[in-house]
């Protein structure tokens, strides 16, 4: 049997592919994995069967023979330390890489999503218009230093991995800003491109188009 996640039936993100179960998808496509995938309304999350699955009642899940996780990191994490091709095999490169998955989780993607929700859920608040731009420049900040460190490289450091496909699936939520970050728009522009990406967008690109058939 291969491994069960779950993701939106019809994602409120239109098929962008900024779901988290997006990474998971990805990641299983970099390690070469068959997947299946049970599609969930908002409703069904908050349900005891999924409950049972996830405690927060959130997409994605992964469930793999008796193991269930949750948490989009851990999920990638694991996948990247069952299978090759996500994470180095030297000890060190292997660290700096988990190292680097923190960071995009805990360093660069909580200014990035405090902005995009700002943006999107207190649009016509009357704080917004003079919380918006404080939120903005945090977010720059975090960019620029991301930017600097990255420079010419192609990848964070050394081959592609689970940081960078972690990084990556963050900045797309900055794609508003990344115009100002030439290296860093090349850098999401060139994970992109990967046939295993290109894979998992078309895959969550199939569920929104057919959940928009039906409504
Ligand atoms: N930390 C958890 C992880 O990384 O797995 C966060 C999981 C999470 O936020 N899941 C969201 C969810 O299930 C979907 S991805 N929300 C339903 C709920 O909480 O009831 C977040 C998300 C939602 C919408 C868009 N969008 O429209 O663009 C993008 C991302």
């Amino acid at each position: 049997m291969p491994p069960v996640i779950t993701a939106f039936e019809s994602s409120p993100d239109r098929g962008r592919g900024l779901a988290r179960d997006m990474r998971v998808r990805w990641a299983l496509e970099e390690a070469g994995q068959p997947y299946e995938v049970r599609l969930k309304s908002f409703a069904a999350l908050k349900a005891p069967d999924h409950l049972a699955l996830h405690p927060f009642g959130q997409i994605p899940t992964f469930e793999d023979g008796g193991l269930v996780l949750f948490e989009s990191g851990a999920i990638v994490l694991h996948i990247g330390e069952r299978y090759p091709g996500l994470l180095p095999s030297d000890p060190d490169a292997r660290a700096r890489a988990i190292g680097w998955m923190f960071a995009a989780l805990d360093t660069v993607e909580p200014p990035i999503w405090d902005a995009a929700m700002a943006g999107l859920l207190e649009s016509d608040k009357p704080w917004c218009v003079e919380r918006q731009p404080i939120l903005e420049a945090r977010a720059r900040v975090r960019l620029d230093q991301l930017s600097r460190h990255l420079g010419d490289a192609d990848w964070l450091d050394g081959a592609f991995s689970a940081g960078d496909l972690m990084m990556v699936t963050v900045l797309r939520r900055a794609s508003g800003l990344l115009a100002d970050y030439p290296k860093l728009a090349a850098y999401v522009a060139r994970a992109e491109a990967r046939p295993a990406y290109q894979r998992a967008f078309a895959a969550q690109l199939v569920v929104f188009e057919g959940a928009a058939r039906d409504s």
